[in-house]
C-alpha cells in the first residue's frame, strides 16, 4: 500500500483545553506523521464551506458555530493507510459509541464537541487539504 495523506483537525474543545500535545502524541503513536500543522481560527465562511456537505443537517448552524468558537489546528498526516489509519485512532463519531484507546473515547466532550476531524476518503483528503495547505506548506 502506498504512503497516503489526510486531513486532520484538532478542534476547539481540544484547544481550550491544551490537548493539541496529547492528540498529537496519539496520532504519532498510530505511525502517522504530522507532515504539515498550523493553528488558525476559522472564519464563518470557511467553516460553512468546509463542512458544505452537511448543509441540510439540523446540526448543520450548531457545527460551525462550534467549529468558529476558537482556534483549530489543522495538519496533513501522512503514513501506510493514512485515511483509514487516522479513522481508526480518531474513533466514532458518538464518543459513546468510540472504543477504548481512541482520540475521541479519550478525549470528545460530546457527539459535536468530539475534538478531532478527519478525512472520509483519499478523495476527499485531497480535497481537504487543498482547502487549507499549499503545496510548499507541506514536508513529509
Ligand atoms: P465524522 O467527523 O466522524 O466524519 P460526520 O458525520 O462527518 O462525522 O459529522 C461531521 C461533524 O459534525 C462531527 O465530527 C461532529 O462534530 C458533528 N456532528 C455529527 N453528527 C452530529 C449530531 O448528531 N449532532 C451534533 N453534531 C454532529
Ligand atoms: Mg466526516
Amino acid at each position: 500500500m502506498a504512503r497516503e495523506q489526510t486531513f486532520s483537525i484538532i478542534k476547539p474543545d481540544a484547544t481550550r483545553r491544551n490537548l493539541t500535545g496529547k492528540i498529537n502524541a496519539m496520532l504519532e503513536d498510530a505511525g502517522l506523521r504530522i507532515v504539515a500543522q498550523k493553528r488558525i481560527h476559522m472564519s464563518q465562511a470557511q467553516a460553512e464551506s468546509f463542512y458544505g456537505v452537511h448543509r441540510e443537517r439540523p446540526f448543520f448552524g450548531s457545527l460551525v458555530e462550534f467549529m468558529t468558537s476558537g482556534p483549530v489546528v489543522v495538519q496533513v498526516l501522512e503514513g501506510e493507510n493514512a485515511v483509514l489509519k487516522n479513522r481508526e485512532v480518531m474513533g466514532a463519531t458518538n464518543p459513546e459509541q468510540a472504543d477504548e484507546g481512541t482520540i475521541r473515547k479519550a478525549f470528545a466532550e460530546s457527539i459535536e464537541a468530539n475534538s478531532v476531524h478527519g478525512s472520509d476518503s483519499p478523495e476527499n483528503a485531497v480535497i481537504e487539504i487543498a482547502y487549507f495547505f499549499s503545496g510548499t506548506e507541506i514536508v513529509g
